[in-house]
């Protein structure tokens, strides 16, 4: 894969390695780690210990988006996310990245130095298109079927792989066309999100061909719902070997950061996929 770049406000990551997006969940009703970084203190604190273990991004959400979540208002994630990203951005030396489909919670996280908008919704809304061009943060553009309330009721398509591909094509060029530079943009399919076990799978077994589109790929399925198929295992925090076999299918398939909750056994896999990839190269 040619190595490239991907800006973010004042960092700026060369490609020639995958990195890890580490999460903190800020939601009181997350079902997977329930709601243990709610307080900003505990979360700051979370943040830090990501960092630690090797994550070179730090994902911070306010906003469930599982299947059927109840919403929360605008003023509510705020006053949830931001004191956390001031608190992170104040201390590491990692782009923080806010996961929100709202262009006020957005704006308010990069007044606090948010340098990453991770937009499940991929842009639709042309308010986050505008405040990601008057900023200078990196995007990343996910691709979700629908909304999250009824995203899981009966999705169809006919290629998968080249709908989310289209999509995802489109939402970048109006991001660059609104002056959001190449360099800025990752794009991401958005596993779970409005797809299938089998959408899932044909995503990942052809994430090559979303490569091509010559963006950065972010690949999410940490403990997610396919995990659960696949092995049979409804607990999420029983998901760890699933979740490092797609993280491993997934940065050698194409992408460039993995989006996951177990950062310190993430690094110690990617340490082993990227030996191999480095000696391919003698
Ligand atoms: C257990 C734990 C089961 C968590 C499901 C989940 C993505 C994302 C989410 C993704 C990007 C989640 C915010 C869903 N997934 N952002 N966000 N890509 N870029 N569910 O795949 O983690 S939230």
């Amino acid at each position: 894969m040619a190595a490239s770049i991907w800006r973010c406000g004042r960092f700026e990551f060369a490609l020639d390695h995958s990195l890890i997006m580490g999460i903190v969940n800020v939601t009181p009703d997350s079902f997977s780690d329930g709601g243990m970084c709610e307080d900003p203190l505990v979360a700051v604190v979370c943040g830090r210990e990501l960092v630690a273990w090797g994550a070179s991004i730090i994902d911070v959400g306010g906003e469930s988006t599982r299947p059927g979540a109840a919403g929360v208002s605008v003023a509510e994630e705020i006053a949830r996310v931001r004191p956390v990203i001031g608190g992170l951005t104040g201390e590491l030396d990692v782009p923080i990245s806010v996961d929100t489909r709202h262009p006020e919670v957005a704006r308010a996280c990069l007044d606090v130095g948010a340098a990453i908008i991770n937009d499940v919704s991929g842009f639709r809304d042309p308010a986050m298109v505008d405040v990601a061009a008057a900023s200078d943060a990196g995007v990343v553009i996910m691709h979700m079927l629908g909304e999250p309330r009824t995203m899981q009721a009966e999705p169809h398509y006919d290629d998968v792989v080249a709908e989310v591909g289209e999509y995802l094509a489109r939402q970048a060029a109006a991001l660059e066309r609104a002056g959001v530079a190449r360099e800025r943009i990752a794009l991401d399919p958005g596993i779970g999100f409005g797809k299938t076990l089998e959408h899932n799978i044909e995503l990942l077994h052809r994430l090559p061909e979303l490569a091509t589109l010559g963006y950065p790929l972010v690949v999410g399925a940490s403990r997610k719902s396919m995990i659960g198929m696949i092995l049979g295992e409804p607990d999420p925090g029983k998901r760890l070997e699933g979740s490092l076999a797609i993280a491993a299918w997934a940065v050698t398939h194409g992408a460039s950061i993995v989006r996951v909750h177990d950062v310190a056994e993430t690094v110690r896999l990617l340490r082993v996929t990227q030996a191999i990839a480095d000696g391919g190269a003698r």
